[in-house]
């Protein structure tokens, strides 16, 4: 008996985990377990033996399973340390970059103006980039074969098969191209609404240009465009004096210089000047509503049965380019960098939202 329990208690102590140690409970314990067996012998045996063996085997299966719940106890400790090690987590070591985009620096620029012209007012509105040859040149005083059209070299669409709702949801007139500036819009939005109203329209626009370091063949542009009774070109310096002082603060100034565009007159290109790098920035084009482009505006909205409502009044309009500002805002040498698509270049803007 004192094998048997030398035997059993050490099994028992090394018993690597639990499945081992079910397995020796069976061994010892079971219904023909090894003490089990020793305990029915017991009825064969002569009285006084019987019960002094009785009492060292009931000893002995105590001993045993006492034996087996404390390795039982230290197994499951045991394992449970073990998957805390395991599953251990360092809160201290640093975090894994997660990759949020950011805007590009176009819509962070557009955004920006966007935002100043309507703390003046101006409600933004949004145009087709596929335009028609009515809305981009005809109606804003530019007929086939006029020389200004050379001001504007063109992509145009192939084929007759295309279709483009107009203003009041008809078909648009004329060949299809790609906007070469953001000004159709201004005829779009007149036969559609009645004045007083002031709007900016931000917007893509192409040119079939050679590319260079200023030029691109695809760029942005805000267009702007005030109508209502009495609006004079004071008005549009003023616009352009607050784009200036809300882009430069109180030391920018603002210039004119009359040029010819056929939608204005008087027609101007400004200027705004910068005082950080002590130079004037050319931004684009302006001038007062062309009476020919209300007249445009007055008969589509006749032929399609509405009141003419661009009589009695006068607007301003203006255009100008958005990428020069977001390269001077952004320290970007080169035009070509927008729309490379060069990753190097996108993942500076990472997480400015
Ligand atoms: C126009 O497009 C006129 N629609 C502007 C206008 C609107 C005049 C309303 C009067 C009334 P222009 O072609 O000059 O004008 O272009 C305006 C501005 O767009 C330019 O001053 C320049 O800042 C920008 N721009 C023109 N071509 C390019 C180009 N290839 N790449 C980048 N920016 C350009």
């Amino acid at each position: 008996m004192r094998e048997l329990e030398q035997e059993a208690l050490a099994a028992i102590r090394e018993a690597r985990d639990l499945e081992a140690l079910k397995t020796l409970k069976a061994r010892y314990l079971g219904k023909r377990g090894l003490l089990t067996q020793e305990m029915k012998a017991l009825a064969s045996l002569p009285l006084e033996e019987r019960k002094a063996k009785g009492q060292a085997l009931n000893a002995l299966k105590e001993a045993i399973e006492r034996a087996l719940e404390e390795r039982e106890k230290a197994l499951v400790e045991e394992e449970l340390r073990r998957a805390l090690e395991r599953e251990r987590q360092d809160v201290s070591l640093p975090g894994v970059e997660v990759f949020i985009g950011g805007l590009h620096p176009i819509t962070l620029m557009e955004r920006e103006l966007v935002e100043i012209f309507r703390s003046l007012g101006y409600q933004a509105v949004e145009g087709p980039e596929v335009e028609s040859e009515f809305f981009n040149f005809d109606a804003l005083n530019i007929p086939e074969h006029h020389p200004a059209r050379d001001m504007w070299d063109t992509f145009w669409l192939e084929g007759e098969e295309h279709s483009l709702p107009g203003p009041l949801g008809e078909e648009a007139r004329g060949r299809l191209l790609l906007r070469t500036h953001t000004s159709p819009m201004q005829v779009r939005y007149m036969v559609a609404h009645t004045p007083p109203f002031r709007i900016v329209v931000p917007g893509r626009v192409f040119r079939f240009e050679q590319t260079d370091a200023t030029h691109e063949a695809v760029f942005h542009q805000l267009e702007g465009l005030v109508v209502g009774k009495g609006i004079t070109m004071a008005h549009l310096k003023g616009a352009i004096y607050e784009l200036a002082q809300a882009l430069y603060g109180p030391e920018s100034r603002v210039r004119f210089q009359p040029v010819y565009f056929p939608f204005v007159e008087p027609g101007a290109q400004f200027a705004i000047w910068w005082p950080e790098g002590r130079k004037w920035l050319e931004l684009g084009g302006a001038g007062m509503v062309h009476p020919k482009v209300f007249q445009a505006v007055n008969e589509y909205r006749k032929s399609r049965g509405l009141p003419p409502a661009y009589q009695g009044v006068t607007g301003f309009a203006f255009g100008l380019g958005i990428e020069r500002l977001a390269m001077l805002r952004y320290n970007i040498p080169d035009i070509r960098y927008f729309f490379g698509g060069r990753l190097k270049f996108l993942e500076q803007f990472r997480g400015i939202l």
